[in-house]
């Protein structure tokens, strides 16, 4: 299940979103919204610490610290409630708009009475914002453009929550006698980089102690449905759950289904059909005679369909079936080859961990090497100078001693003008060991200038990697717009990685972009971006989009050895 400390960064986050609505202390807000993500990322449970434990978080001093500790106790903040009694809800919905804000979404409510998310698209197609200072045309277009990618993420969870609450369950369901099997599937087991509903399975020759289970575990809020064959419930976050009991002798062929994709299952079946067989969730059987042909493993379902097994990642109906059917199914890259990161930060820009934190955790997780890449000094807010970065470079000369076999790489993550032009001139740049570069700012350039800003920070020779590439973040904000097929040529050309950014909240690229890339001949770099040490694991969700691109192991430049590593990070340079 979630941490204590999400919900609590929730309430603080929502407590700062509430102060800025309201045009309260700016100052403030910032401060509770630089404690929600430190409470966030803090590496220890909070429900394990006394008060003087969470005020030695970095960025929570005693005010917000009691506040964390009332919510602990209490499961509520008095202050926040009030705060949220005091505000329409509809309003609040619309400060999650990108392009809006809580200063506009207040002036909109206050001047034209607009209080939810549907009022204010009828006022900008009836023209209603014409005239209103801060509201133009192009502003307009970009709020529609926003509020579309809201409506179509509505719902859907982040792959890292649906995540941590299928693991917690399928471990609970795996502890009951009688569990002969136990997983999550769906969508959560293909990795789609969002989660309707969870969908679990179990094997069992009785279904009622693990449906009892489910009803009765602490973070079910609501049961759905109750039955013998599925139960449904929904979780005190809000996320439904769908556990289904198989009989044993049918595991493969329920797995097969209820993993899906819909689009994939209707390609199975139609091939089942052709064979004159019969698949359902319970087995593949003949039509005819209706007699059990597979059904015990999907590996068993796959072969009696004369296909090799098919890795979920795969099952979209994207060309999987035909290039199983030649033998031509991409080997992927997994977890395990992954041998280094190669975009993490420290709390010497935003991150909230140390560099000896960092590079602790990293060594941990087994990795041969490992890039600490800051931010560099044009993003102003982060206060990065050349002295800093050069005693930092110092200080992991001095730290390489103690992590053995994993290298240290210097590294740096640049961030690209409106022009394409990087923060440090060329002789600076070529002292890192490897350098990434990103858009963080300037989005609604137009496809023409920021097609030509990607591509100019790709031709400059020190930059390997290009970082979060469309800017996205799921839910939030629609990323930028470029010629994306002259960006990934461009990338393919000048031997530059593009980035699959595994933060949940971005993973970007994403699927769909990573297969049309690799079709220009682009390589990958798949990396974490943590911002704490315990961002490092989601490694594993750039992986899931890696796999759900048709990456193969050659095709990520960090699985590979250093020596091939470097040879790439110095684009035919010396
Ligand atoms: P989600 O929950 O929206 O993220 O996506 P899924 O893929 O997990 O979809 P869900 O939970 O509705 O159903 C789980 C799987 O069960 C789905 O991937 C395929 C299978 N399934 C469900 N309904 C149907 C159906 O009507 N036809 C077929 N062929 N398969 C279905
Ligand atoms: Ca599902
Ligand atoms: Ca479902
Ligand atoms: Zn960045």
């Amino acid at each position: 299940m979630p941490r204590a400390n999400d919900d609590a960064a929730a309430l603080l986050q929502e407590y700062a979103d509430l102060l800025a609505i309201t045009g309260g202390d700016a100052f403030k807000a910032r401060a509770y919204e630089k404690a929600a993500r430190a409470v966030g990322g803090y590496h220890a449970d909070i429900a394990t610490l006394d008060a003087k434990g969470l005020r030695e978080i970095p960025n929570v001093g005693k005010s917000i610290a009691d506040k964390v500790e009332e919510y602990l106790t209490t499961g509520r903040v008095a202050l926040i409630d009030e705060a949220r009694a005091a505000i329409p809800p509809g309003v609040r919905e619309l400060t999650a708009i990108p392009n809006l804000g809580p200063r506009k979404a207040m002036l909109l409510y206050d001047e034209l009475g607009i209080a939810s998310v549907d009022d204010l698209a009828a006022a900008i197609r009836a023209e209603r914002l014409r005239g209103l200072k801060g509201f133009g045309p192009k502003t307009e277009q970009n709020i529609l453009h926003s509020i579309d990618v809201l409506k179509r993420s509505s719902g859907r969870r982040l792959i890292n929550k649906a995540m941590d609450v299928a693991e917690q369950i399928v471990a609970d369901l795996s502890a009951i006698d009688g569990c002969e099997r136990c997983t999550y599937a769906g969508s959560l087991r293909r990795m789609r980089e969002t989660i309707g509903d969870v969908d679990i399975l179990v094997a069992a020759e009785s279904s009622a102690p693990f449906m009892a289970t489910l009803v009765d575990l602490p973070h079910t809020a609501e049961v759905i449905g109750h039955g013998d064959k599925k139960t449904s419930i929904r979780t005190d976050q809000g996320l439904q759950v769908d556990l289904r009991v198989l009989p044993p002798e049918s595991w493969g062929a329920g797995l097969q289904y209820f993993t899906g994709s819909k689009a994939h299952n209707i390609r199975t079946r139609e091939l089942a059909v052709r064979a004159k067989l019969k698949l359902s969730e319970y087995g593949l059987f003949e039509a005819e005679s209706g007699k059990t042909l597979a059904s015990r493993t999907e590996e068993d379902v796959y072969a009696r369909l004369g296909l090799p097994w098919i890795p979920p990642p795969l099952r979209e109906d994207r060309g999987e079936i035909e290039a199983a059917q030649r033998g031509e199914l991409p080997d992927l890259v997994t977890e395990a080859d992954i041998r280094g990161d190669l975009h993490t930060h420290t709390n010497l820009t935003d991150g909230l961990s140390s560099l000896e934190d960092m590079l602790a955790a990293a060594h941990a997780r087994g990795y041969a090497y490992y890039a600490v890449t800051d931010h560099a000094p044009d993003l102003v807010m982060q206060r990065m100078t050349t002295e800093k970065m050069l005693a930092q470079r110092e200080r992991i000369a001095e730290l390489q001693g103690q992590y053995g076999k994993m290298r240290i790489l210097h590294g740096t993550e640049l961030n690209i003008a409106p022009d394409g032009g990087l923060d440090w001139p060329d002789d600076i740049l070529a002292g890192f060991d490897i350098c990434v570069a990103s858009i963080h700012s300037h989005f609604n350039q137009n496809r023409a200038d920021i097609t030509k800003r990607l591509i100019r920070a790709c031709e400059n020779p020190h930059v390997a990697i290009i970082g979060h590439p469309t800017t996205r973040r799921i839910g939030k904000r629609p990323g930028i717009d470029a010629d994306w097929d002259a960006v990934f040529d461009a990338c393919a050309r000048t031997g530059t990685a593009l980035e699959i950014n595994s933060h949940p909240e971005r993973l970007d690229l994403r699927d769909e972009d990573i297969l049309r890339a690799k079709r220009h001949g682009v390589k990958f770099a798949v990396d974490s971006d943590s911002h704490s040490t315990t961002h490092l694991p989601y490694i594993r969700y750039g992986v899931g989009s890696a796999q759900r691109g048709w990456l193969e192991k050659d095709d990520v430049i960090n699985t590979w050895p250093l020596t091939k590593l470097r040879r790439f990070v110095r684009k035919g340079g010396s």
